[in-house]
């Protein structure tokens, strides 16, 4: 099958009233793994709105890293020193690896690489909205890897644990190196924090653009999210998206003072009672503008993944002929040893 856009059905849908008894048990299955906390694997049984609900979600994921690579691969023939520019080249590829693993994540259930790629460079899935905001200087690939793969780490540590195998391991690599991102972010960062009074101006003026972008990544607020109900009770996402935005929010204050910059919310403040920041609120039409295509970099961005894709064409044709080459070949062998053995 291919991927679908729809919304997800309600879990336990398959025993509803037409359902066979054979569904409904399947479906009870289903429930048990999920209410047990055991995984389900590609072999497994599931209801058709779990199916597509993770294929959404892993497909739009896998797009955000092969996207992420722009904003920051623009700055490979920048970067200042060549100690820089290895560890940005080795971050950049790593994010190749991340939507290759989601992309198989994705295959697993019945996707097709190829459909996901079209529907992406078509517009018909989308691509997390922190990847439409320019890089206008060096300290803006710092604040990606402090804000942007911190972000990422809130969000996807939990994603470890992810009620659906493939999608769950491929996570666990992927949270390792994102890791690694955000602490070479840093240490880019405070490495210019203690250079030159205009280096310091200019990681205040990266987080000052980066600030609220990066807190819009975590998806609409909880009541204006149509997915996290199912997604919440399949065990897809384990934490909302406030959830996660208060936890990021938590983590980051302590470090930006640790850095010596001022985060831009004058609603900032530790609330005792909560023993939680309390913080503004994100401008969310911003979000739905930049969701529905119109971010300052959403057509640069699509345009350059469509020339890339067409001018990769050749190298998947090379690839395919090989593959049905080496697929022959086998195949010829192996009639050849079933002769000799006759
Ligand atoms: N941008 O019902 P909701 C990375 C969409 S990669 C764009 O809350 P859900 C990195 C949402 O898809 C970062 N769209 O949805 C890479 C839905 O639309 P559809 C990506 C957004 O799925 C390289 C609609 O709005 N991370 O970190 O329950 C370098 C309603 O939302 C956004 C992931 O993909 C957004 N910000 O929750 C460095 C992690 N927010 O599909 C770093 C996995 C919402 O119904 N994904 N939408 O048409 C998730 O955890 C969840 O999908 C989300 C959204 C929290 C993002």
């Amino acid at each position: 099958m291919t991927a679908t856009d729809s919304a997800p059905s309600a879990p336990g849908d398959g025993s509803g009233s037409g359902s066979t008894s054979a569904e409904q048990e399947l479906q009870q299955g289903f429930d048990h793994t999920i209410a047990r906390d055991q995984r389900i694997e590609p072999r497994d049984w599931m209801p058709e709105g779990y199916r597509r609900t993770l294929i959404r979600q892993i497909a739009q994921h896998a797009h955000s890293e092969i996207i992420g690579m722009q904003p920051e691969g623009d700055w490979i023939t920048r970067a200042p020193s060549l100690r820089r520019k290895a560890i940005l080249f080795a971050k950049v590829q790593d994010e190749a690896g991340h939507g290759l693993y989601l992309y198989s994540a994705a295959e697993t259930l019945g996707a097709d690489r190829a459909d996901l790629t079209q529907r992406l460079i078509e517009g018909r899935q989308k691509y997390s909205s922190i990847f439409n905001y320019p890089t206008l200087t060096f300290a803006d690939v710092g604040v990606i890897g402090w804000f942007v793969d911190g972000a990422a780490i809130c969000n996807q540590v939990p994603l470890c644990r992810s009620s659906y195998g493939p999608y769950a391991r491929a996570m666990v690599r992927v949270c390792k190196e994102e890791s690694f991102h955000q602490r070479q972010g840093y240490e880019l960062l405070m490495t210019m924090m203690r250079g030159t009074a205009a280096q310091r101006e200019m990681v205040q003026d990266a987080v000052d653009r980066w600030w609220w972008p990066s807190l819009m990544m975590f998806g609409p607020p909880d009541g204006d999210s149509p997915n996290s109900a199912a997604s919440m009770a399949w065990k897809i996402k384990r934490h909302t998206n406030d959830e996660l935005r208060q936890k990021f929010v938590d983590m980051t204050v302590p470090q930006a003072e640790r850095l010596g910059v001022t985060l831009p919310d004058p609603a900032l403040r530790w609330n005792e009672e909560r023993g939680r920041h309390d913080f503004g609120t994100p401008d969310w039409t911003e979000l739905q503008r930049v969701i529905s295509g119109d971010g300052p970099c959403n057509s640069e961005r699509i345009a350059r993944r469509r020339a890339a894709h067409e001018e990769g064409a050749w190298v998947r044709e090379a690839a395919s002929a090989y593959a049905a080459k080496q697929a022959a070949r086998a195949a010829e062998a192996a009639v050849a040893a079933e002769g000799a053995a006759a």
